[in-house]
């Protein structure tokens, strides 16, 4: 089982290695948080990039790019490959949403993009890669849209018949029992990898012996990071001082280790 967390940044990647997790997921919602601005398709694919590129020089885990619905249409899916693999990023993810998508949690309607194109555009994505180890993960939004469990299976079954190298099945339910459904029934073509946002009960474990290949944390940090800046700011602001925080907030040293500050100043020596 792949333990998979959200790292919008070079830092927040640092941090997940340290906790243990396996890999990155250069998180779509994350990332254009981080900018201010709504996941909504409104960042480029360059902008995406980049984010992607900044967690995996500072860690040495795997990341996992969301590439949202691959940026526009086949052609656009090709250079997204070329892109991707050219940086040396391991995996790449896309969704069957129409593009310009918003998050999937948002409660504006869901429209998934026809299932035949979007199996179109996995065959190129295949076909486009150029290091075999590149991996293309294929993520269906049908429960996300408001379908049933065989509309994600018959998305999932043709996505890995296109040469998907994974699935995502995407759920934005409470309890895990769609998930469940979803692989008890999926006839096992590739892995299956599942997003547990909103059905955080399932511990790693279940989701193992259930047949779960990757489970990715898409994006605890960030909320972590929400609720940690706006409380020791409101405590800063409201004090006229930050002497009741200092005790809780890392010191100025733990920064300067987890960037590493001796080793590269070592560089200088002759
Ligand atoms: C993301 O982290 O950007 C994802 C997962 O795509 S979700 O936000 O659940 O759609
Ligand atoms: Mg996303």
């Amino acid at each position: 089982m792949t333990t998979v967390m959200g790292a919008p940044s070079g830092l927040a990647a640092i941090l997940a290695q340290q906790s243990g997790f396996d890999a990155v997921w250069s998180s779509s919602f994350e990332v254009s948080a981080f900018r201010g601005l709504p996941d909504a398709s409104l960042l480029t694919m360059t902008d995406y990039l980049r984010a992607a590129v900044e967690a995996d020089r500072a860690c040495d885990l795997p990341v996992i790019a969301d590439c949202d619905t691959g940026f526009g249409n086949a052609l656009n899916v090709a250079h997204m490959i070329a892109e991707y693999e050219a940086a040396g990023i391991a995996a790449v993810c896309i969704e069957d949403k129409v593009f310009p998508k918003v998050n999937s949690f948002s409660e504006r309607a869901q429209q998934l993009e026809d299932m035949a194109e979007f199996a179109h555009r996995i065959s190129v994505a295949k076909a486009a890669q150029r290091n075999p180890d590149l991996l293309v993960i294929a993520r269906t939004e049908a429960l996300i849209a408001g379908g049933e469990v065989d509309d994600a299976l018959r998305r999932a079954r043709a996505y890995a018949d296109a040469g998907a190298d994974a699935v995502l099945v995407h759920s934005k339910a409470k309890t895990p029992d769609q998930i469940l459904e979803f692989l008890g029934r999926w006839p096992g073509t590739c892995p299956v990898v599942v997003v547990p946002t909103t059905y955080y009960t399932w511990t790693v474990e279940e989701m193992r012996q259930a047949g779960v290949a990757m489970t990715i944390y898409a994006n605890q940090g960030m909320r972590a990071t929400v609720s940690a800046v706006r409380r020791i700011m409101t405590l800063i602001h409201n004090a006229g001082s930050s002497a009741t925080i200092e005790d809780e907030v890392a010191s100025v040293d733990e920064i300067f280790a987890l960037q590493r500050l001796d080793e590269w100043l070592a560089l200088s020596r002759r």
